[in-house]
């Protein structure tokens, strides 16, 4: 697509916003994505990382969430743990890496995962128990690929009569796009689409009821599977903010819009700025980063039922008992 008529979200990253979090140089890099990174140890083993990037409106911000790396993996840490699927990590403790200088280990601890390299199936995995985002719109305006089973009459935000697995294409720019259960079926086969539905559905329903207990709505979430050892295997980051719809269970109704827990704080003060939602976006105040910050360790500390001040386990802070 030209440049000029791309829309505004899908324009690169200006260059010093994509090299800034590139900072294990004694690794191969491996991929990049908005607030991710991951690179090689070996041939069979990848460091995934997650940096404190911040993207709202679809734009990567200016200023670094702290802590916002390492909270979302210790969410995936807390649901890789609990979870019965077959998974790509192999542990957090980067100590006897020697590629690693203890400059990078002091870095990267809490927000990097040791994880199986494996062969990526090009098909995004999403689970709906709620009617909200591209599947709202979808819905109001007709009915789409993601909505093509739902009943009339459901409304913003409503609770759906069961989770749906609605899978999508990992657009190269942009959003990604939903897709029918026959493409979906088309790009994997008969075989692997039903087995990535029966574990979609399987994880959404395992996080969304422990979440649940705690006060909090998974509202939908997206895997990734690839193939290790051929094996089925659950990849990627899993149950984070990023990758899932987390509300506050007591400011969920249907039929109006549910603030999200993470970033609608960032995206309100956003929204009250005079910003056209190009490159380049407003300096967040530093009462933003902070009040953002917050939501973010809020968030980990409902989900999890756990302290964010004892993670990562085994890092005390000085002094400490
Ligand atoms: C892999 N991505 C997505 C892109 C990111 C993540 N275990 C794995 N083996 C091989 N490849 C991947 C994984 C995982 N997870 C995942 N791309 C490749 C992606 C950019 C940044 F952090």
């Amino acid at each position: 697509m030209p440049r000029a008529l791309r829309p505004n979200g899908e324009r690169p990253e200006p260059r010093q916003l994509r090299l800034r979090c590139r900072r294990v140089p004694s690794l191969p890099h491996v991929a990049s994505g908005k607030v991710r990174e991951i690179y090689e140890i070996d041939p069979d083993t990848l460091l995934f990382t997650a940096t404190d990037r911040i993207s709202a409106f679809d734009v990567i911000l200016r200023q670094e969430i702290p802590d916002k790396g390492r909270v979302l993996t210790g969410l995936s840490l807390h649901f890789f743990e609990m979870m019965s699927m077959r998974n790509h990590l192999i542990g957090a403790d980067l100590t006897a890496i020697a590629q690693l200088t203890d400059a990078d280990i002091a870095s990267l601890t809490g927000r990097a995962m040791l994880v199986r390299r494996a062969e990526v199936i090009p098909v995004e995995c999403v689970v709906r128990g709620y009617l909200y985002g591209s599947a709202w719109d979808e819905y109001r305006t007709g009915g789409g690929p993601a909505t093509e089973h739902l009943p009339d009459g459901l409304l913003m935000a409503d609770k759906l009569p069961a989770p749906i697995f609605t899978p999508a294409t990992k657009a190269t720019v942009g959003h990604d796009e939903n897709i029918t259960e026959t493409q979906a079926r088309e790009i994997v086969g008969g075989d692997v689409f039903e087995a990535l539905r029966a574990h979609s559905l399987d994880i959404y329903a395992q996080a969304a009821d422990h979440a649940a207990g705690r006060g909090v709505i998974l509202a939908d979430t997206k895997f990734e599977f690839g193939w290790v050892d051929g094996e089925l295997t659950l990849i990627d980051e899993v149950l984070t903010p990023d990758s899932s719809r987390y509300w506050p269970a007591d400011q969920w109704a249907p039929g109006r819009e549910a603030p999200s827990f993470d970033k609608q704080y960032v995206r309100e003060w956003l929204s009250s700025e005079r910003w056209d939602r190009r490159p380049p976006p407003p300096d967040l105040p530093p009462e933003v980063v902070a009040g953002t910050r917050d939501r973010y360790i809020e968030a980990y500390e409902a989900i999890t039922g756990a302290k964010f001040n004892d993670y990562p386990p085994g890092d005390h802070p000085p002094g400490g008992g």
